[in-house]
């Protein structure tokens, strides 16, 4: 009787308190399909997800658990989705990085990403296998506060979107070309996309521009109409945006309107007001913005790109005050944007970007520092991109279940080196640039203090170094300090460890370096690298492994294959 009662009581105890979190857990069906679609004006073929380009926008609170079974129907090839700033703590395995984290899901076959949305924040999803991400696999992912709890800031209403980019040539062949010797670059994207859509052959802009680009004639119905964000006159509004773009770097502008940045990767910054703001590959914002214009307008929204020089057109979605018709065209000229090469301005930027008082501080002091010279190099005739001399070529076994049960063989035994020989010019082409293949991980003491420099150099071509934005897999780090030429040893001292923000995504600028500092404190197998995506596909990633021996529950399915498939089958568990 008394066991009874005491287990009644348990179970009324949990009854309750799961009903006061409201934790949910959210079950989702997805199918990966290819599918023609007009991102812009021209068809092409996209990765859809249950028929939809971009993929479903996912929406939880903050403590439910997302249970996605995911069918792969692309027929001939993998796939995996990585949830872009989730840290997965607990999951790694369901972190959706092929080779590191599981196998790519073969064709026909599903896979359950099953895992916890901890921490309300603008977050998104991608493909993280081959090229996957230039074929237009991608959706939004938001994350909202708890049930009862309150954001930090106060808003009437909310948008979001997504930016990428376009290309005419399709993913697989740009996959070739990447790979050939000599290798042919992809060149500039075609176009670029606000929420999957873009204009291509015609300019909504175009009596506000002096290029030839005939006025777009559009119903508003067409696959690749502009994007129309409606708002109400005199209001509050939080503007969400990520990048997902494979190659483009972005500054995005509202015409008439400033934004005020409060969110920066899921952490709260120190809010700071901007007429523009620069959105790398892999960062994600929250602005707020009053929609104090005239009521009987329409304004602009626009993305341009930053750091290349452009051949692709702006970007243009329509800010749509109501009851004005979207179809009334803007009567003002879209935003100016820094010049493409305004680095300045870039920095200015980058800069200004400093954590909400009462965030979460780094530790004072690093265990360890890496220093990971970022180089554009050759192997035997391929061009490559390179960290300390190895281009990253990934394994047939993915890492978090070789390095779980101690396969050896799985991947190269040794470690890559923490730098760079000394005397490295980074200011100008290397005098030797070829470099090496490497599979090896760095291995992270868990609970350890870890910071990474990431030094810029010139790349292959004299006068060249480009914008690389770096992406942490499993964690956040505080971005610590950003410095121009080689980092010496003594500009640590000149870290921020006061109010360094809290982010998944850095960048490096043309010929400087960026240091990040993180604790290594989720047991797993965790990427680090570019998020160009064809620079990542070149090699430009390295592979931190931290308390891999703590991790528990990994899925037979997320390594059935290699050698780990092997062990699998061996034991009868397949
Ligand atoms: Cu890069």
């Amino acid at each position: 009787m008394g066991v009874f009662f005491d287990s009644l009581l348990v179970f009324i105890l949990v009854i309750i308190l799961s009903s006061a979190t409201a934790a949910k857990v959210r079950h989702l069906k997805w199918e990966v399909e290819y599918m023609h679609w007009s991102p812009d004006d021209q068809e092409g073929v996209v990765i859809a997800i249950n028929g939809q380009f971009p993929g479903p926008t996912i929406r939880a609170r903050a403590g439910d658990t997302l249970h996605l079974h995911l069918t792969n129907k692309l027929h001939t090839e993998g796939v995996v989705i990585h949830w872009h700033g989730i840290r997965q703590i607990g999951t790694p395995w369901a972190d959706g990085t092929a080779s590191i984290s599981q196998c790519a899901i073969n064709p026909g076959e599903a896979f359950v990403y099953r895992f916890k949305v901890d921490r309300a924040g603008t977050y998104f999803y991608h493909g993280h296998y081959g090229m996957q991400r230039s074929a237009g696999l991608y959706g939004s992912l938001i994350v909202d506060v708890g049930e009862g709890e309150k954001e930090k800031f106060e808003y009437d209403g909310e948008l979001s979107i997504l930016l990428s980019d376009w290309w005419h040539k399709g993913s697989r062949e740009q996959e070739v070309d990447l790979s050939s010797k000599p290798m042919r670059w992809i060149g500039e994207p075609q176009t670029l996309l606000i929420n999957g859509r873009g204009q291509f052959n015609c300019s909504l802009a175009a009596h506000f521009s002096n290029s030839t680009a005939a006025p777009c004639k559009l119903r508003g119905n067409e696959q690749y109409a502009p994007y129309i964000l409606k708002v109400h006159p005199n209001k509050t509004y939080r503007l969400r945006i990520a990048s997902s773009t494979a190659l483009a770097s972005l500054n995005l502008a509202i015409g008439n309107h400033k934004m005020r940045v409060v969110e920066a990767d899921g952490n709260y910054v120190k809010p700071f007001t901007a007429d523009n703001i620069d959105v790398y590959s892999g960062d994600s914002y929250s602005v707020l913005f009053r929609t104090d214009q005239s009521p009987s307008h329409n304004y602009w929204l626009s993305a341009t790109v930053r750091g290349r020089e452009p051949h692709t057109p702006p970007a243009l979605a329509i800010l749509n005050y109501l009851p004005t018709s979207p179809s009334h065209l803007p009567t003002s000229p879209p935003p100016t944007s820094p010049r493409w090469d305004d680095y300045p301005s870039s920095k200015a930027f980058s800069h200004q970007i400093l954590s909400l008082p009462g965030s979460p501080a780094p530790p004072k002091t690093p265990h360890r520092r890496l220093i990971l010279l970022n180089t554009q190099t050759y192997i035997n005739g391929y061009t490559k991109w390179s960290i300390n001399n190895i281009s990253l070529t990934l394994p047939t076994t993915p890492y978090l279940g070789s390095i779980k049960y101690n396969i050896t063989n799985a991947f190269d035994a040794k470690s890559p080196p923490d730098r760079a020989p000394p005397g490295y010019n980074v200011m100008r082409p290397a005098p030797n640039p070829n470099s090496t293949y490497g599979s090896g991980v760095y291995v992270l003491e868990f609970n350890s203090t870890v910071d990474v420099v990431l030094q810029n150099a010139n790349a292959l071509k004299d006068n060249v170094s480009e914008i690389h934005p770096w992406h942490l897999h499993g964690h956040d780090f505080w971005v610590v300090g950003y410095g121009e030429g080689e980092f010496k040893e003594g500009d640590a001292a000149g870290f921020n460890l006061r109010d360094p923000p809290y982010r998944n995504t850095a960048v490096i600028f043309p010929y400087g370096w960026t240091a990040v500092r993180f604790v290594a404190d989720n047991p797993g197998v965790w990427a680090f690298h570019c998020h160009i995506e064809p620079h990542l596909h070149l090699g430009m990633g390295v592979v931190f492994a931290e308390g891999v021996e703590r991790v528990r529950g990994i899925p037979n399915e997320a390594i059935a294959c290699g050698l780990t498939g092997k062990m699998l089958m061996r034991n009868g568990t397949r």
